[in-house]
């Protein structure tokens, strides 16, 4: 949430193209795959049998990037080589039995059983590990190796970067303010709302002040709630309604299936020292142009820092201004 990025002038995003285009994968009409992974009744590829499920469907990450047991691990305290030693459990979790119902396609009602299912996952996880990140690979282009709505759970012994820098900056705040830092932040937007996407009675979703991606955006509830754990009824209704607004916005961007990695960040697990900590969600997708160019973080952005091809408050504005009707539902 620190540092400085530039903001290059406003021909950047005109400039021209002649360089990748992504190919436009087949949108998946088909409810079922018999050769899909993910898919009820099916074989994975370690050939257990997923079970004939409807609606959320979680199991044990076959080929898990974190393992239980690391004792075979040595720690290294050396002062240029330290490593130690990580232990987690990796989960994933399909949002559908349906191969073909994104998220964006679902309705508020069916995306609350995967807000529910989040919750219980982190419920189950947090309590032997102090992290669990949630998180979501959309689309091929972010690496995502399977088309049928999924996403991960990776729990963890220790504190991730991104959370961990997020820790210390929020609680920085909270020493000085005494307030937490998103709720200021979220207090000052909805009072700006230049970056503001849309809201409801408990959750706002904006464009954040540092985005970097062009239509990154941020999902944070409105008034203090410290992990995805905490939410209440309303809470969660709200959820997935935002999600469900914002997740057709993007898709009616390029009219395409709109491909992004999301995930939740809140308070860790296994400790009371929280009170700074405001739950939200990120939404980073890569795509600029059209549904085909995407942008790519290389070369200055590598080697100096971000810098952004369109400003904050026109993306808000782009996402905003989409319909709230999936472009597969209008007439021709
Ligand atoms: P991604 O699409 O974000 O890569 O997530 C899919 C995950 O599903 C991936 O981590 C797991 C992969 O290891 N997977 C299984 O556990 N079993 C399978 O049969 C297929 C994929």
């Amino acid at each position: 949430m620190t540092g400085q990025w530039l903001l290059l002038s406003p021909h950047r995003g005109n400039r021209p193209w002649q360089g990748r285009q992504e190919p436009l994968p087949d949108p998946d009409s088909t409810p079922y795959d018999p050769s899909c992974y993910l898919c009820p009744g099916n074989l994975r590829a370690n050939e257990e049998r997923n079970p004939a499920y409807t609606g959320t469907f979680v199991f044990d990450n076959d080929f898990p990037a974190i393992l239980a047991d690391s004792s075979d691990t040595v720690p290294d305290h050396s002062e240029l080589f330290q490593s130690r030693p990580a232990t987690g459990t990796c989960r994933v979790i399909c949002f559908s039995h349906r191969h073909d119902l994104t998220l964006a396609r679902m309705n508020a009602t069916q995306i609350q059983q995967v807000v529910t299912t989040w919750m219980k996952q982190a419920g189950e996880l947090g309590q032997t590990y102090p992290w669990v990140q949630i998180f979501e690979n959309k689309g091929e282009i972010m690496g995502c190796s399977n088309p049928h709505p999924h996403g991960q759970i990776w729990a963890s012994n220790f504190l991730p970067q991104e959370p961990d820098a997020e820790d210390r900056c929020q609680k920085d705040y909270f020493k000085t303010h005494h307030h937490p830092l998103l709720l200021d932040y979220l207090e000052k937007e909805a009072a700006l709302k230049e970056r503001m996407v849309c809201e409801n009675g408990t959750w706002a979703a904006l464009v954040p002040y540092w985005a970097v991606w062009p239509f990154e955006t941020m999902l944070i509830p409105k008034h203090p709630v410290q992990r995805i754990t905490d939410l209440d009824t309303s809470q969660q209704k709200d959820l997935s309604q935002i999600m469900n607004t914002l997740l057709v916005k993007y898709d009616n961007i390029f009219s395409t299936s709109f491909a992004y990695s999301m995930g939740w960040h809140g308070a860790p697990f296994l400790t009371g020292d929280t009170d700074h900590w405001q739950l939200h969600a990120h939404y980073y997708p890569p795509l600029f142009r059209s549904a085909t160019v995407k942008k790519f973080m290389v070369g200055y952005e590598m080697l100096g820092c971000a810098q952004r091809d369109i400003t904050p408050e026109t993306a808000a504005r782009i996402i905003r201004d989409q319909s709230d009707c999936h472009y597969t539902q209008r007439e021709a």
